[in-house]
């Protein structure tokens, strides 16, 4: 049996980081999958990069590890792409979109937002045509099959849905900028990697507290823009300290 701890949208907080893969070594785990979004919103987005390198057997491309890396006006991109530096800037747009394999019997993908975009953003409460079209393949994939298994990053929300035709959609939630609790999220998944055998095949969802406050100190001390609303977020666990009114307001 195997077990893969996956984690999502960390976003430059490496307090939050640093307690999950405690809690992911505390628990003998030692493969380790990351669904993107490495960089941006936190002050530490280099050494996110640099310990997802060391620690995580694959990772997939984030919205932002996409955007981040280029040429923009925005001082608060230019700002993180200071921190992260050349070659990790170079090393996010080397990501790939996707993980794709059997786990006893199931064809399981893994992305960041959806398997067409690392922009298009699909909720929990989006209607069930919406969801289920988050099992489709599409350009990207390496096999042109419906998934069985799906899971993903990118709203910051971890949850898990038992779909029509015995489909199974879960998402991680977010490690360093978590948007329904503050506590750092992931999921720990347990099955037989490779196997095209039906199997028994587990899903944990783990919450794990972390100091941060020491996450505040360090933007506070980075005077990276935008700390207050990011400040908000750590503590509040609300999207800019509000509820989104619209769809396009939410932008995480
Ligand atoms: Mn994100």
């Amino acid at each position: 049996m195997d077990r893969i701890a996956i984690l999502s949208d960390i976003h430059g907080n490496v307090p939050a980081l640093e307690a999950v893969l405690e809690d992911i070594r505390m628990r003998d785990v030692t493969r380790i999958y990351c669904l993107g979004d490495l960089v941006g919103k936190g002050p530490e987005s280099d050494l996110t990069v640099d310990l997802v390198r060391d620690r995580c057997e694959r990772i997939v491309r984030g919205n932002w590890d996409d955007f981040v890396p280029n040429v923009t006006d925005s001082k608060t991109i230019n700002w993180h792409q200071q921190v992260l530096g050349k070659e990790r800037l170079a090393f996010l747009h080397t990501l790939p979109f996707v993980i794709e394999e059997y786990i006893s019997g199931r064809y399981v993908r893994l992305f960041h937002a959806s398997p067409r975009s690392l922009y298009e953003r699909i909720q929990p409460w989006d209607e069930e045509e919406k969801r289920m079209s988050l099992f489709a393949a599409s350009e990207w994939m390496m096999e042109q099959v419906t998934a069985d298994v799906v899971g993903y990053g990118d709203i910051h929300q971890a949850y898990l849905q038992h779909l029509p035709e015995g489909k199974t959609l879960f998402n991680t939630g977010s490690v360093g900028n978590p948007l329904d609790l503050t506590q750092a999220s992931y999921v720990i998944l347990e099955g037989v990697c490779g196997s095209k055998t039906p199997g028994p095949f587990g899903l944990q969802f783990v919450r794990v507290p972390y100091d941060i406050e020491r996450a505040v100190q360090l933007a506070v001390r980075s005077a990276m823009p935008e700390a207050e609303a990011y400040i908000n977020e750590l503590r509040t666990a609300k999207y800019r300290g509000l509820k989104p009114k619209l769809q396009e307001d939410y932008h995480p």
